[in-house]
Formats: C-alpha cells, sequence, structure tokens
C-alpha cells in the first residue's frame, strides 16, 4: 500500500492512503533508522493486525529542513503592493533560494486593491515577462487561477509578515480560520499564530502551515549554484566564451549580452550580482 504523510506528531504518523483514506501509522523500525520522515513524503506501508505500519520511504524531489516537508512541487513568494511595501530584492533573492531547492517558484502580488502606483505596476509586468508564474490577488476575492495551481501539488508560502499569507489561505479554505494578525494582536497572541508541521488540504493539493525560507541564508550556495538559480539565466549559461564564467566582469558573457538585448531583466541581474558579491564575501543576511 501507499500513502503520503501529512503530519507527525512524535511517533505518530498521520497518513493519506492513495485509496483516499487517512489513516494513523507507526514507522517500522527500518524506517526509522533509513532517514527522518518529513511530512510530504510518499511511503509504502502495511496493516497488521489493525495497525498501518511504515515500511519505507520512497525517494524524494527535494527536501525543506524549515519546515520540514519532502517532495515540495512550489514555494509562493507572498508579496504584497503595499504594508508592507513591495521588495524586488527580496522577491527575487526568495526566488534564487527556492529554485536552488530544487522547487518552482510562483510570485503572488497581494493587496491589489490598495492600488498600485506607475511605478510599481512596471516592476510587477518585468516579472509577467519573465519565467516565473506570476498572480495578483485582492482582498476577499477567490482568484481561480491560484485555487488551480495549488490542485494536486505540495506548496509552501513564503514572504514578509503582514503581506497576507494566512488571508490567502483562510480566502481558499474558510474552514481554516488561521489566525491572520489583526485577530492575533486582539487576542494578544503575537506574530507567531503557526507552528506545527503539517500539510493542510487547501483547493484540492495539500499547503505547509508554517512559512518557509524565512532566513535569507546563501551560505550552503557557490557562484555557480547561484546563477542557476537565476530562471532567466538558464537559457543562456553554457554559451559564455569562458566555462566557468560567473556573468560578472568576464568578456564574452552570454548573460550580459541577454540583459543588454532586454531579454534579461536588468533589475534581476543587478539582484543576482549583489547576491554574488555576498557570495563571494561570505556574509550572510537574515529576513
Ligand atoms: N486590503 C487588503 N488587505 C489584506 C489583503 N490580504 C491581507 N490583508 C490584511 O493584511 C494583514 C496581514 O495579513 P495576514 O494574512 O495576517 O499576513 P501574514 O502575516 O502574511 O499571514 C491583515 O490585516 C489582513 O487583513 C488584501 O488582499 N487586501
Ligand atoms: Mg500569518
Ligand atoms: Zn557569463
Amino acid at each position: 500500500m501507499r500513502g503520503r504523510i501529512l503530519s507527525i506528531v512524535s511517533k505518530n504518523y498521520t497518513v493519506r492512503l492513495d485509496s483516499g483514506e487517512t489513516v494513523r501509522a507507526v514507522a517500522m523500525g527500518k524506517v526509522r533508522l533509513q532517514f527522518t520522515p518529513y511530512a510530504g513524503d510518499l511511503v509504502e506501508l502495511r496493516l497488521t493486525d489493525g495497525q498501518y505500519g511504515i515500511d519505507r520511504i520512497l525517494p524524494r524531489t527535494n527536501c525543506l529542513k524549515r519546515p520540514a516537508v519532502a517532495n515540495v512541487d512550489q514555494a509562493l513568494i507572498v508579496m504584497s503592493v503595499k504594508d508592507p511595501v513591495f521588495s524586488s530584492v527580496l522577491v527575487d533573492r526568495l526566488s534564487f533560494l527556492i529554485a536552488d531547492a530544487g522547487i518552482e517558484p510562483v510570485l503572488i502580488i497581494t493587496k491589489t486593491d490598495l492600488g498600485i502606483s506607475d511605478e510599481l505596476e512596471a516592476i510587477i509586468q518585468d516579472y509577467e515577462k519573465g519565467p516565473i508564474k506570476v498572480i495578483r490577488t485582492a482582498k476577499d476575492t477567490l482568484e481561480p487561477e491560484l485555487a488551480g495551481i495549488l490542485s494536486g501539488r505540495i506548496s509552501v508560502l513564503t514572504g514578509q509578515s503582514g503581506a497576507g499569507k494566512s488571508t490567502l489561505l483562510n480566502t481558499l479554505e474558510p474552514s481554516f480560520h488561521l489566525a491572520t494578525q489583526e485577530i492575533s494582536k486582539a487576542l494578544g497572541r503575537g506574530k507567531h499564530t503557526t507552528r506545527h508541521n503539517e500539510l493542510h488540504a487547501v483547493a484540492g493539493g495539500w499547503v505547509a502551515d508554517t512559512p518557509g525560507f524565512s532566513s535569507l541564508d546563501f551560505s550552503h550556495m557557490s557562484a555557480e549554484d547561484l546563477a542557476y538559480s537565476v530562471i532567466e539565466f538558464r537559457p543562456h549559461l553554457g554559451c559564455c566564451r569562458f566555462n566557468d564564467c560567473i556573468h560578472q566582469n568576464e568578456p564574452g558573457c552570454a548573460v550580459k549580452e541577454a540583459v543588454e538585448a532586454g531579454e534579461i531583466s536588468r533589475s534581476r541581474y543587478d539582484n543576482y550580482l549583489a547576491v554574488l558579491k555576498m557570495i563571494q564575501s561570505r556574509k550572510e543576511k537574515y529576513l
């Protein structure tokens, strides 16, 4: 029998079987020795004496540490047009980290009902021309395109506090009642209202209840990793004069030529250069 781990509380696993049934299971000794099971893991189970036991964890496509979720299909970068202010530096840094983790970044632009300046509209259109999917949302509006991309996939949300992550999930799945900032302030609970490691059923897919990529840590990445994590660079990689080109000051750089030709966003390239310098000087930055 096959299934997917939805949540882990100490040694108790909640598993959604391929049949659609959700069951409690325990890990057989073998599994615990193999490696630590995560929410999102695909597993093989066996029913013995009325008890489901997990025999084996199937190979992962990727694996996040915080939150601990395996087989993540996409990470939604939730960025508001204001309150807090839109930051393309943050969008780009998050998208680099997400792509490096082998996950597809998607940009969700929230609070469009608050109005978009001409300058911001140009920035948003620059993203819309690029390879990352962009979805605009507004207060209390259920965006069908957003529901569509969640269906059948495992998603993690990321973005600044107050950007509207909890609000998005509540709009998509009203049974949630996830505490938004307004409510948590009223209850005096502070900002950190989500804490477990669990996948929630949302719009026919699964969403981790804890935001990811909250530390903008590039310390594990080389300059080469970084260049590959800029999705717009990928068609040009391998076309530079020097095969160890890091697209900074080298002559005959295909990436720089594509920036000059307007095929790669200049803003994205500038944000790449800034992170490249951080990697070269090994300084870390946090959200
Ligand atoms: N005007 C407007 N406000 C929003 C929208 N989405 C969220 N908010 C408000 O922004 C604040 C922060 O939202 P919340 O979902 O708690 O953000 P989180 O910290 O990312 O989970 C709350 O006061 C929400 O009511 C939106 O689309 N439009
Ligand atoms: Mg929240
Ligand atoms: Zn180059």
